[in-house]
């Protein structure tokens, strides 16, 4: 495509962050790429997006990419680098044979990227150490549904959240990590005020703003919860025993099972539980009591040492209660990355070999029939840790990264550094250049970003949409189904990755799911074979399964009782809960991790847009007041989070939200964005024995103050990369680039460094060392190039006025004034900390709306409009008029 065909086009695409999986709106013209919006017609969103997806528009610009092949930091051609990659792979197989290569993959490459690596290392090169990103993160749910209903099947959809009366959300922030449906959810309550919502979750968080009830658990005792809510449910007679006898297996022993492991009173429920005996008989109350239950569970559950029992201790009290395959009721596990589901599907996992298929003879002869493949593997390969085990060990001598960001995002990320140096050759395929992962490889491959890219992927309710290219690659990248074709036919596979577009692979991998199915597989798309390129490219949205029974796809399985099991029959499962290890060697607070609103995971692409980056400026640790004042540290201070494996730097906020003894810690700050704040590298390699998913909500740490001199902060026009201090943050500002540093080196050495990287610019400066007091402005061409302003306590100035002074294109003399006294001329506001990142308001502006009268988030949106356009920031917005509100 050249750029002068994409003039006046619209395209329909899914959005590439969240598992909603939400329809984007592109419109394009001669003056570029339009502000995206919601597709009206997608059933994931109806025309709604959250902040994160209506700034898309705002990520696709060119900074950052990789735009070519390298070959040790050396820019190279795609011929000599796949022909380095290929060759490198067969000099491996043939000396230390095929298991000896490895692929690490993730939830955002697309269903067809996901087929054609999972066709060439299971199928040609016999190797089944392909894993993903996804143990981190759906392994337990996947294992946790195999177990129970014989198959990775999500039973319901989305329009069951909102039909339910009782809606229970467990570990799972959906607020801020699956916003569209959360909306959903809220304006399903607000329909019917009736409706219940329960939240279980240790900690409060923006969702806990829509429950009814929250229950702050003792972090890693759900299954001894619903464990208590199954006798609760036998005691209270609300049992289905017409579903648990005719169609589900082994209730006996798992209720013998919930028996053991719950105490006789329900005072000493609460106690193990460590929440409120009325709070917990609410739940029990309204469980018993509600039909149409859907029990909503994300990562607060997979991400656990006991994850798949967690996750069958849920499934356990549906299949008991016959609420299952039903409209509103149903459990429900949300998938995070926006293509989770397909890899899934396809058979991305270690421990799958395609499309729903494992490892039984029957099996591995089907596929090797089906592809024709000379080396189809016959047992499972090595799962994430495992794999990056055996790398660090020398077992595993080739390996390739795709679309994953391993040495933040794995448990222990330093050990994977340490892995990666041991491994012959590390091959990275990304779109950005500088990732902490990027840094460790040998060859990059760039790939073509998500604009760019063709294909499909299946959100979190088996939703089927298309993900449509209107952008021409940047620089040289290319799809990544095209990259592993390549190396594919380099390898001497080229008959059977003689692939010209993703259609072809869709037509095959649709074709696979069908071949001698009869029923027997949940996955069975065989109704979308033999489409052509055009038909592929008007593909709308469906369901899966789409069949000759399900032609437009099924909304909900198990409708008819029929499980994927050997007896046709749900399993229960019996559970002996857990509570995670204790990890006093560690240290004596727990650390849990998550998302924040506004930025993507190691933030390559959200920090690319300035209305993100300001939602939440720097890693934070969220810190109980009691242990905030046993530990000495301020509400806004600098605190350091360290154990036995690694220290990290991170501004302390103090808040009821957290348990005492409990922090939490959000997982986005990567070495590019901050001094020290990759998380991942405190954690240790605990994981489910089951799924091998790593337990990431939980470990053991200390906390103390961190004492600094100063603290400030600059702004630049140019990116300045790492900054020499203690303490340094990145964030993207609208015109300039933004750090928070703070620090205990001499302030002249910072002055050195700023007059090093600007030698032709004129300086204007004040200091005072002796209070810790600087201010340094570089101007070039009559133009603000950098602001470096330090001081001894938080008080910086009006940063928000600074940041427009960038705009700036002749400044004056009073304006230079002005600049350096850091306070506006006369008259200037300034508005805060950003809230509402669609509309631009700031805290401080809100905050002055509140004290004049706003008093509710309807007014406020009147007024300024904050809040009226995606919604994320209402949970916020209560929070603020409920602070004002206190205060006045
Ligand atoms: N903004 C944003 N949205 C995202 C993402 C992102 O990076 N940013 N990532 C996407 C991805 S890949 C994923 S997987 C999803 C994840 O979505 P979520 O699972 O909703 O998000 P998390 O913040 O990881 O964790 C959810 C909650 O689990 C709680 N929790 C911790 N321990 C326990 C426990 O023992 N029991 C219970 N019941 N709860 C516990 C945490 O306190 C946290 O609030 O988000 C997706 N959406
Ligand atoms: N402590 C802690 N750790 C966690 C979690 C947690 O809650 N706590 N959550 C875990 C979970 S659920 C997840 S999903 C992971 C996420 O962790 P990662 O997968 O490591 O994070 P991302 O930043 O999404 O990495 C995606 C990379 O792929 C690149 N990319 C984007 N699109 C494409 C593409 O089309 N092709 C290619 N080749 N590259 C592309 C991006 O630039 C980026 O570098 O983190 C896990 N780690
Ligand atoms: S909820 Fe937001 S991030 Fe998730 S798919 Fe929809 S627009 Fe994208
Ligand atoms: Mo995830």
């Amino acid at each position: 495509m050249n750029q002068t065909e994409t003039k006046n086009r619209t395209t329909q695409t899914t959005c590439p962050y969240c598992g909603v999986g939400c329809g984007v709106t592109v419109n394009q013209d001669s003056q570029g790429l339009a502000p995206v919006s919601g597709d009206q017609q997608h059933p994931a969103n109806f025309g709604r997006l959250c902040v994160k997806g209506s700034s898309l528009h705002e990520t696709v610009d060119h900074v950052d990419r990789l735009l070519y092949p390298t070959v040790l930091g050396k820019r190279s051609s795609w011929e000599s680098s796949l022909n380095l990659v290929a060759d490198k792979m067969q000099q491996v197989i043939q000396e230390y044979g095929p298991e000896a290569v490895a692929i690490y993959a993730a939830g955002q490459i697309l269903t067809e990227d996901y087929y054609v690596a999972n066709k060439l290392m299971k199928g040609f090169i016999g190797s089944s150490n392909l894993d993903t990103n996804s143990r981190l993160c759906m392994a337990s749910a996947v294992v946790a549904h195999k177990r129970a209903f014989g198959s990775d099947t999500v039973p319901g959809c989305y329009e069951d959240l909102e039909e339910a009366d009782l809606l229970i959300l467990i570990g799972s922030n959906a607020a801020w990590a699956h916003p569209i449906l959360f909306q959903r959810m809220a304006a399903a309550k607000q329909a019917r005020p009736d409706m219940k919502v329960v939240v279980i979750d240790p900690r409060r968080t923006a969702t806990s703003d829509l429950a009814d009830l929250q229950l702050s658990i003792r972090p890693g005792s759900d299954a001894f919860l619903f464990n208590v809510l199954l006798c609760w449910l036998d005691h209270s007679n609300a049992l289905d025993h017409d579903f648990i006898a005719n169609h589900s297996e082994g209730f006996e022993q798992t209720l013998q099972a919930a028996r053991a492991s719950t105490p006789q009173s329900l005072q000493e429920c609460a106690q193990q539980l460590d929440v409120d005996e009325d709070d917990l008989q609410t739940f029990f109350q309204w469980f018993t009591a509600t039909d149409k239950t859907v029990s909503v569970f994300s990562q607060g559950i997979n991400q656990s040492s006991t994850g798949v029992d967690k996750g069958n201790a849920i499934i356990n009290a549906h299949l008991a209660t016959g609420r299952i395959g039903k409209p509103g009721a149903t459990p429900f596990s949300v998938t995070g990355q926006p293509n989770a589901m397909g890899g899934r599907e396809v058979g991305g996992l270690a421990n799958q070999l395609a499309a729903h298929m494992d490892f039984s003879g029957r099996e591995v002869d089907r596929v090797r029939r089906f592809w024709n493949a000379p080396r189809v593997v016959t047992r499972p390969g090595l799962k994430a840790i495992d794999m990056f085990d055996a790398i660090k060990r020398g077992e595993i001598k080739f390996l390739w990264i795709i679309s994953t960001n391993p040495l933040v995002s794995m448990p222990d990320a330093d050990d994977v550094k340490v892995a990666l140096a041991k491994c012959e050759l590390v091959v990275v395929s990304d779109c950005m250049a500088n990732t902490d992962t990027t840094a460790a490889a040998h060859v990059l491959l760039p790939a073509a970003s998500w604009g760019e890219k063709n294909g499909t992927v299946t959100n979190s309710e088996r939703c089927i949409s298309r993900q449509r290219s209107f952008l021409s690659p940047a620089g040289e990248a290319k799809p990544d189904w095209w990259i592993l074709s390549q190396v594919a036919q380099r390898l001497g596979f080229g008959e059977a990755f003689d692939y010209q577009h993703p259609a072809d692979i869709f037509d095959e991998y649709s074709r696979m799911t069908g071949f001698e199915n009869q029923g027997e597989r949940d996955l069975d798309i065989s109704g979308l074979s033999g489409l052509n390129h055009d038909q592929y490219d008007a593909m709308a949205p469906v369901q899966w399964p789409v069949n000759s029974q399900y032609p437009q796809g099924r909304q909900r399985f198990f409708d008819d009782h029929r499980f994927y099991t050997p007896s046709q029959k749900a399993q229960f499962i019996a559970i002996k809960p857990e509570l995670p290890a204790p990890r006093s060697q560690d240290g004596s607070l727990i650390m849990n991790t998550g998302r924040v609103r506004d930025h993507w995971h190691t933030m390559t692409r959200t920090a690319k847009s300035a209305r993100l980056a300001q939602h939440i400026r720097e890693p934070y640790v969220d810190i109980h007041p009691d242990d905030a004042r046993r530990l000495l540290l301020a509400d806004g201070s600098l605190a350091r989070v360290s154990n036995g494996r690694g220290e990290i730097l991170l501004r302390a906020q103090i808040t009821t939200n957290q348990r005492p003894g409990e922090i939490f810690v959000p997982m986005h700050w990567t070495s590019r964005y901050a001094s020290a704040a990759r998380m991942g590298a405190l954690i240790d390699k605990s994981c489910d024995p089951f799924s091998g998913q790593p337990e990431l909500k939980y470990t053991g740490v200390e906390a103390e103050p961190f004492p600094t001199a100063w603290q400030g902060m600059i702004l630049s026009r140019s990116d300045l990369g790492a900054i020499p201090c203690d303490y340094w943050v990145y964030g993207l500002n609208d015109g300039c680039h933004g750090y928070e540093i703070s620090g205990n080196q001499p302030l002249d050495s910072l002055q050195q460094w700023a007059q090093q990287i600007l030698p032709d610019a004129e300086w204007l400066t004040l200091l005072d060392p002796d209070t810790h007091h600087m201010r340094l402005l570089a101007i070039v061409d009559q133009q603000l190039e950098l602001v470096l302003f330090v001081h001894q306590d938080q008080a910086i100035g009006t940063r928000q006025w600074l940041i427009e002074q960038f705009a700036q294109t002749s400044l004056t003399t009073s304006e230079r004034k002005a600049l350096l006294a850091g306070r506006p001329l006369e008259g200037v506001v300034d508005h805060g900390r950003m809230v509402c990142s669609c509309f631009g308001i700031g805290e401080n502006t809100i905050r002055a709306a509140v004290r004049n009268g706003c008093d509710a988030v309807d007014t406020l949106g009147e007024t300024l409009k904050c809040g009226t356009n995606c919604g994320s920031c209402v949970p916020e917005l209560k929070t603020i008029i409920r602070q004002e509100t206190e205060l006045a």
